[in-house]
């Protein structure tokens, strides 16, 4: 079968799973060469086992709230390819979470996880569940509950989850306990835990840092650097405010973070000590707008942060917070990168967009994939019983991203067009993580 045939048969098979499609799509559209020009890639099939996950996990979590009412929640793992390590993904907990967001986002991790170089396969999970509006003994016991349907599978060398929107060192540490508690064993299971406890220095800050030092390296191959840059960031959570700091440390001025409800912009630019309150509020579960009180600037209820003009943009919200006009809109206010903290946050039209109009861009799996390196880290900090200092980590991490983003440039130079300055980010990361995978493939013969 041609790539084309399968990605007609999961049209046919997955009508329903719009995400998912999106996602294969976007991997084959660079991928075509490379699995030309191995025709052990077809001999073995190895786009139609690289688009079918190894299993889905799907269950029922019964849950009770602060009312003494009996709650229903649904539950997924998707442990997409073990193929070159144990599935390694994230867990989101948002009402849109459904099966078709959980496969792409599986999808999108064995590429992920094949491009930081660690021994990582690909899975992600979650649950419908909202943690919107609940106290914290109702998030604690969702936790417990969710960890005692999904805990029989996994485990420290099968499937190593962690967290992702609405799942954070907390909820994580929550599903720790009761992992331990069920099985009496403390090899690790979940990374992202609390640090002290297994959990490593870091892990917090990795994705939204990692982006920035990816960014740090594009920036660097066009002979620029942070300095009067403009940063747009939407998202104000975990990998956007970490975004922010980093951004801000390394001399650029960031102007924007969003949240579901609207836009801070701060003409002024973040300070640390802003981001640090930002970091009080949103942990607090307060609105961002109340920032403007104490801090100045403006709140634009219902906006996204693209009107505002800027030089860098870094979506990292969620999937598909980008569509084609919101594209124009950055190219139209000065966008010359876009860097995807969020997984997936660009449209397939507003990548072709972007691109078109010479805009450096980087894929999510390359640039955010530096929160899911630190995972790895923590996994071999937990195998040795050993934590490593923050110093330390931060150089590894540093020179992972620097790694994806080399190797990535490497696999497209010879494809460089003269007519523009942009390395093709996207092509090489979807090469080279599909060739990671793909090679194991091939060399199991036909198992997975
Ligand atoms: P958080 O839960 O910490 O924050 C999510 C942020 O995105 C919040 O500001 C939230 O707003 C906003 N958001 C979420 N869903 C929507 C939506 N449907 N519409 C508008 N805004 C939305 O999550 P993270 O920061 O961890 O994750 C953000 C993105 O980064 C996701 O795409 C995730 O997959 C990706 N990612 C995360 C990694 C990690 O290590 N955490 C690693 C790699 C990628 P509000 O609070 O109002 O809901
Ligand atoms: O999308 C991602 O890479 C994550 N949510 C982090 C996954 C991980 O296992 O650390």
């Amino acid at each position: 079968m041609s790539m084309q045939d399968v990605i007609q048969s999961l049209e046919n098979r997955y009508p329903h799973q719009p995400e998912f499609i999106q996602a294969v799509k976007e991997v084959a559209s660079s991928i075509s060469d490379a699995y030309e020009a191995n025709s052990d890639y077809s001999k073995f099939k190895v786009f139609e086992r690289l688009t079918e996950p190894d299993r889905v996990i799907s269950f029922r979590v019964n849950w009770e709230d602060d009312e003494g009412n009996i709650q229903v929640n649904r539950g997924w793992r998707v442990q997409f390819s073990n193929a070159i390590g144990p599935y390694k993904g994230g867990l989101r907990f948002h009402p849109t979470v459904n099966e078709s967001v959980l496969k792409f986002l599986g999808f999108e991790q064995i590429f992920k996880n094949a491009l930081t170089g660690l021994p990582m396969g690909g899975a992600k999970g979650g649950s419908d569940f909202d943690p919107k509006g609940k106290s914290d003994n109702e998030i604690r016991r969702f936790c417990y509950a969710f960890i005692r349907e999904l805990y029989q599978y996994i485990g420290k060398d099968i499937d190593v989850p962690a967290g992702d929107i609405g799942v954070g060192g907390r909820e994580v540490s929550y599903m720790f306990a009761m992992y331990k508690n069920l099985t009496h064993e403390y090899g690790g299971v979940l990374t992202g835990k609390g640090v002290g406890f297994g959990g490593s220095l870091i892990r917090t800050e990795a994705t939204g840092y990692g982006a920035v030092y990816f960014l740090e390296n594009m920036l660097s191959a066009q002979n620029e650097t942070f300095t009067d840059k403009r940063v747009l960031i939407s998202g104000a959570g975990n990998v956007a405010l970490h975004a922010a700091e980093k951004a801000l440390m390394l001399d650029a001025t960031v102007l924007t973070v969003s949240d579901s409800q609207g836009t801070l912009h701060d003409p002024a630019g973040f300070t640390q000590e802003k981001i640090d309150w930002l970091k009080d509020q949103k942990a607090a579960r307060k609105p961002l707008k109340d920032y403007v009180e104490e801090f100045g600037g403006e709140w634009l209820a219902g906006e996204k942060p693209w009107q505002i003009k800027g030089d860098i943009a870094m979506p990292c919200a969620t999937q598909n917070e980008v569509d084609i006009a919101e594209a124009e809109q950055m190219v139209a206010n000065g966008i010359k990168y876009v860097v995807e903290g969020a997984n997936m946050p660009l449209t397939i039209a507003a990548i072709d967009y972007i691109r078109e109009q010479h805009v450096h861009y980087a894929p999510g799996k390359a640039a955010n994939a530096g929160g899911v390196a630190v995972s790895g880290l923590e996994m071999s900090q937990n195998s040795v019983r050993q934590y490593r200092s923050f110093e330390e980590l931060d150089v590894q991490l540093r020179q992972i991203m620097k790694n994806i983003h080399d190797d990535a440039a490497r696999a497209t130079q010879h494809l460089q067009a003269e007519s523009t300055p942009c390395i093709d980010y996207m092509a090489g990361a979807n090469i080279v993580g599909f060739k990671r995978a793909a090679d194991a493939l091939v060399a199991y013969g036909v198992l997975n």
